[in-house]
This record gives structure tokens, C-alpha cells and sequence, in this order.
């Protein structure tokens, strides 16, 4: 991947109609037109009347939004997106969810089928591909959350979509797995065999990692309404896909720190990042309805903490686990902070372990903190930062910005953090820095709009 890296740098763009014959990217995971920038995409599910924009903003400068071909009213195109290189030609593809689209005619207040727009990279940009829903559409929300990643180590992404609606308490369909069709994954699969409500949402957030460092990502799949025993804990489900092995993770699992307790939402919010640099993916859980103070509420509160999960050479493990709130970290918790509603990771400092990035949009800020090789997460030298707009912290990416990439033998890349106040519609960014310990920059604008415009990234 260096070599063509490097290549991909130095070699005129192809343009023409040669373009399409040529291998146009450099593999970069982040860079759409293979121009050895990182691109960045940005949801707005509630522009132009709920029908839902996406504004892809290319390392050159370039803004595009795109938009649904036959675009209506209340679609929301745009309810999850998910990055990944999918036909393996080195490009980064995009997946756009539209959540709410009817396949028939619209059901007021109605959930909607959901459909997932794939858009192909190209030394062109993005072009619009294929167009996925499920084969007996029901009130799925089929798209309401994705998640991209290479399931079978050939080298291809795979992509996951989650339909958190689906009458059997939530499912997720499995597209491109090397000689498979597209296939569905519910809590009643019989190598899952979960109980099922209807109203669990499984599926309803998504990630990938490898967590034994094998070259083959798992699937993680949250249920943050999951009553495994009280109503709306929340449970997080770690599934090897190829080898049909699933694994259910509760508050109430031996090793996770924290209880279960009702309206927990554990598995709200998921992130995959390596905190302590061994080469396999740790994982991050949001538990934003978690009640540490006083004055709590059902459901849509909640101080909030974050649960985190380290991988080993047998997969994901909770010896050493952790749970990281503002009752350890800086800031003071309370009972509308929903600390850990979003989560990211990536290296802001450049030493190799991810950092980890947690949304306390209740305190219109984002919570960091330093990832170490030895030890994982630590909350010294941890950050608050606070911004502007109702909910700052609510979405949150990791982006190589402001830095061309290098080659990743001489210098990892440095990233920086994408936060939005979708309320707003405003994206900010903060850049990372080589400095010890863990300081990012100052945090500024980079770009605005309107319709919940920030409320996901890809
Ligand atoms: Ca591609
Ligand atoms: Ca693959
Ligand atoms: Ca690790
Ligand atoms: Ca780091």
C-alpha cells in the first residue's frame, strides 16, 4: 500500500475516458477521489424539508452535496453514512442511509422501509452506484445505522446495514462477504439466539474492528433498548460473521464495570480504535443514559459513561476493562450531559495508540482521552472541551486534515477532531499534535448548513 501511495502522489490524475480502465486510488480508507487527500462526509437527514442531504468536502477544496435521485419529503437521506472500499479498486466508497424512505406510498408518523444509496470513489469523485433495500420491506428503518469493514480478510470491505425497526427487534444485512449473497443477521438467527422484543433496536449502532488482530474485522452491533433483564439496558453483541459466532456483552456481564440499570442505553454509541497500540482494535461502548447523580430521568437522560473493551490474541476481553465518566474525568457529571451519546477514535498525538474521543453534548462539549502502550486509556492529561451550539459533541469523526498522508512506515498520520452541533449545523474541527502528552488545537469552523447538518459522518 506504500508503494502505490507514493505513486498515487506523484502520477498526473487520470482524466478522460481512459479514466475508468486505469487503477485511479491509492487504498487510502479516507480518500474518495484518490487524490492522497483525506475527504470527509457530512449528513444533513433534515435539509430541504427532511428529504436529507450529504456534503462531501474533498481534501482538494471541492464541495458536492449530493442528494437522492427522486428525493422527497421526509426521506432523510443521510440518517447513517459508512466509509469503506467495497469493489476493492482503491478508492473509498460511500454508503448513505436513507431511513425513512417508503418504498410504497408514505404512512404518516409511519417508520419508514429504508433504503442505502452506494456511491462509487473515482479519480472523478464520487459516483452514484447501486441502490439497496430489503426484499420484503416492512417499518425496518433499514439504513437507519452502517458500518463498514473487511469481515472476511480478502482485502474488500464489506458493508453492514442495520434496520434497528425490523419486527424482530432489529436486524442487519451483511452485503459482499467473498461467495456469499447478501444475508440477514436478527437475535433469533440460531447461532445468535438472543431473546427478542420488538422494541430492542437491534442494530440501531454499529462498528467493526478486529479485536484479535487476525486481518479479519468482527461485527459489533448495539441494541441500546435492549431489555435483556430491565427495561432498556442496552446490550452490545460482538459477532464473527464468518465463523457464525456471536457473543452478547451486557452491563451486567462479568468484567464490564458499571450496572445495569433501566434506560441505560448501553450500546448507543460504538467506537473501535487501538487505545494501547498492540495491533488489535479495542472497543468503546456508550452508555449515555447511565445515572451517576441526582435528579434522573427515564430514557432521554442520563450523566453517562463509556465502557471499554480491550482486545487480545482471543478476541475481544474484559479482563482490564474500564468505565470512564466525569466522575474520574474532568467536568462534573450530570443528569443531562449524556456523556458518550457519540464516540470516536484516532492518533491526535501521533504516538500510535488512538485516543479516545467521547460527545457530553448535554454539556455542549467532547470529552479526550490520551491513549497509552502500556496500559491503554489513561484520564491523565484528559481534555474538556467545550464549544459553540446547543448539542456541540452530539457527532464526532477522526480526520487526517491539514497534513498530506505519508507513507505509514515513516510517519503514522496525524489526525485531528471533527465535532458537530448538528442543532446548529455546525462542524468544527480541532487539530491534532505531535507535542507530548495530549493537546489538540484550537477548535474552528469548517463549514455550516442546515438540516441537522452534522448529524453523522463518513
Ligand atoms: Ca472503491
Ligand atoms: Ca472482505
Ligand atoms: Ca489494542
Ligand atoms: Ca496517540
Amino acid at each position: 500500500m506504500n508503494a502505490l501511495l507514493a505513486a498515487c502522489l506523484v502520477l498526473p490524475l487520470a482524466s478522460g475516458p481512459s479514466a475508468a480502465a486505469a487503477p485511479s486510488c491509492g487504498g487510502h480508507p479516507l480518500d474518495f477521489d484518490g487524490d492522497g487527500r483525506p475527504d470527509l462526509a457530512v449528513a444533513a437527514p433534515y435539509d430541504n424539508s427532511r428529504a436529507g442531504s450529504v456534503t462531501v468536502m474533498y481534501g482538494s477544496g471541492k464541495r458536492v452535496k449530493l442528494t437522492q435521485e427522486g428525493a422527497e419529503p421526509g426521506d432523510s437521506f443521510g440518517s447513517a453514512l459508512a466509509v469503506g472500499d467495497f469493489d476493492g479498486d482503491g478508492c473509498a466508497d460511500l454508503a448513505v442511509g436513507v431511513s425513512e424512505e417508503f418504498i410504497g406510498e408514505r404512512v404518516p408518523g409511519g417508520d419508514g422501509n429504508g433504503v442505502v444509496q452506494i456511491y462509487k470513489g473515482s479519480a472523478d469523485g464520487l459516483v452514484a452506484g447501486e441502490e439497496l433495500s430489503l426484499a420484503k420491506p416492512s417499518s425496518d428503518r433499514f439504513g437507519a445505522a452502517l458500518a463498514a469493514g473487511d469481515l472476511d480478510g480478502d482485502g474488500k470491505d464489506e458493508l453492514v446495514v442495520g434496520a434497528p425497526s425490523h419486527r424482530s427487534g432489529g436486524a442487519v444485512t451483511v452485503y459482499w462477504m467473498k461467495g456469499r449473497k447478501p444475508f440477514q443477521i436478527t437475535q433469533k438467527t440460531p447461532w445468535v439466539r438472543q431473546s427478542a422484543n420488538v422494541t430492542d433496536q437491534w442494530g440501531a449502532a454499529l462498528t467493526t474492528g478486529d479485536f484479535d488482530g487476525d486481518g479479519r474485522d468482527d461485527l459489533v452491533v448495539g441494541a441500546p433498548a435492549d431489555s435483556v433483564t430491565l427495561d432498556g439496558q442496552g446490550s452490545v453483541t460482538v459477532i464473527d460473521v464468518r465463523r457464525e459466532r456471536a457473543r452478547q456483552y451486557t452491563q451486567s456481564t462479568p468484567g464490564i464495570k458499571g450496572a445495569s440499570e433501566k434506560w441505560d442505553n448501553f450500546g448507543a454509541a460504538l467506537a473501535s480504535g487501538d487505545f494501547n497500540g498492540d495491533g488489535k482494535d479495542d472497543l468503546a461502548i456508550g452508555v449515555p443514559g447511565e445515572g451517576l447523580s441526582a435528579n434522573q430521568r427515564a430514557m432521554d437522560y442520563g450523566d453517562g459513561t463509556v465502557d471499554v473493551l480491550y482486545g487480545s490474541r482471543g478476541g475481544l476481553t474484559t479482563y482490564k476493562s474500564e468505565a470512564w465518566s466525569q466522575n474520574t474525568l474532568k467536568g462534573v457529571p450530570r443528569y443531562y450531559d449524556r456523556f458518550g451519546a457519540a464516540l470516536t477514535a484516532g492518533d491526535f498525538n501521533g504516538d500510535g495508540n488512538d485516543e479516545l474521543a467521547v460527545g457530553v453534548p448535554g454539556e455542549k462539549a467532547v470529552q479526550v482521552l490520551m491513549g497509552r502502550s502500556s496500559g491503554g486509556l489513561t484520564r491523565v492529561g484528559n481534555l474538556l472541551i467545550k464549544g459553540k451550539g446547543r448539542d456541540f459533541g452530539a457527532a464526532l469523526a477522526a480526520l487526517p486534515l491539514g497534513e498530506r498522508y505519508q507513507p505509514l512506515s515513516k510517519k503514522k498520520p496525524l489526525f485531528g477532531l471533527v465535532v458537530a452541533a448538528p442543532d446548529q449545523g455546525l462542524v468544527m474541527y480541532a487539530p491534532g499534535s505531535r507535542k507530548p502528552g495530549l493537546r489538540l488545537g484550537k477548535v474552528r469552523q469548517l463549514s455550516k448548513g442546515t438540516g441537522l447538518y452534522g448529524y453523522t459522518f463518513g
